[in-house]
């Protein structure tokens, strides 16, 4: 294991080797609005708070700065709410690189619960470097958790930590309550069982942070048939794909020009009335079970299909 461990350091080399690394791990992207807690009061210091945030900002020129602990207080933390449970396995930090207040050791803990939290260790490191403001990574650790506890418990200085950047890995996708996550996509989606024109649904997609489901191929277009039929096999579900701006020029929702991936029903798109515009997927039910049609945009009996990024994944 700790061979792997080592070969893992090396990226491309350790993804040949063991499932954990195929690439379906990211680091996430940070947010500030994760820090619910943190030790002490931060500097402030010509109007610029050296609060925990600074190390979930993106910034190596800022960092977290807590005032009112003594030397070797050794118990230095933030908390972290990650918004949903992500399996971390790997940990990033920057330190100000004045050996002074550079970490020297640290623990990350979990909790499966909100405030008040059961803190349990996942990980004790002992031997991050002073001197530094390089980023340093630590992995050889596996939890799955929303809430987090970043300890120090250490610095090469004995005095509080100027942590500039905390930077986490998970290897596990996480989507908002409802959503489903599809591995082959990374994307989540929900088919939502409320009826609305395409406006509607696109209004909704977007108050969760999304657009409407975006079927680009085949396995994807799959997943989704089995998600809506386990909502409703008699409804009809827009997705994110019209031809409203140029007749018989379909766009997907994000722009793409529909490519050869179209599994339009018998005689579709028919351009009913001269107004079909929308995509939607035929019921479960109809004869052209399933397959795309193009619908009247401003029907207003029509369920739909979300899809979200990953929470706290870059795109
Ligand atoms: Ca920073
Ligand atoms: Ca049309
Ligand atoms: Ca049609």
């Amino acid at each position: 294991m700790f061979v792997w461990r080592l070969l893992c350091t090396v990226g491309t080399i350790c993804c040949l080797l063991i499932t954990n690394c195929r690439g379906e791990g990211a680091w996430l992207r940070q947010d500030t609005s994760w820090v619910v807690n943190s030790t002490g009061t931060p500097r402030v210091s010509n109007g610029v708070t050296y609060d925990a945030a600074k190390a979930l900002d993106g910034d190596t020129n800022t960092y977290w700065n807590v005032m009112d602990t003594w030397r070797n207080y050794n118990n230095w933390y933030i908390v972290l709410d990650i918004a949903a449970p992500l399996n971390l396995t790997r940990i990033a930090a920057n330190c100000n690189g004045d050996t002074n207040h550079d970490i020297a050791a640290f623990k990350l803990q979990s909790s499966q619960v909100g405030s008040p939290y059961s803190w349990e260790d996942v990980v004790s490191v002992d031997n991050v470097q002073g001197g530094t403001d390089q980023r340093q990574e630590f992995g050889g650790f596996q939890g799955t958790a929303r809430y987090w506890r970043f300890v120090v418990t250490r610095t090469h200085g004995g005095w509080q930590p100027y942590l500039t950047e905390l930077n986490l890995y998970s290897i596990s996708p996480g989507c908002l309550n409802g959503y489903v996550f599809h591995q082959h996509s990374r994307r989540c989606f929900k088919a939502f069982n409320d009826r609305t024109t395409y406006n509607g649904a696109v209004s909704r997609c977007s108050l969760d942070g999304g657009t409407l489901a975006i079927p680009r191929d085949n396995t994807t277009n799959e997943f989704l048939i089995d998600l809506k039929n386990g909502v409703d096999n008699n409804a009809w579900f827009r997705f994110g794909l019209t031809d409203v701006h140029q007749e018989g020029v379909w766009m997907w929702d994000d722009n793409v020009p529909l490519g050869d991936f179209r599994p339009w029903g018998p005689e579709e798109p028919n351009n009913g009335n001269g107004n079909e515009d929308c995509a939607e997927y035929f019921p479960e039910s109809h004869s052209k079970k399933n397959t795309w049609n193009d619908g009247l945009c401003t029907k207003a009996d029509r369920k739909f299909i979300c899809q979200l990024s990953q929470l706290g994944f870059w795109e």
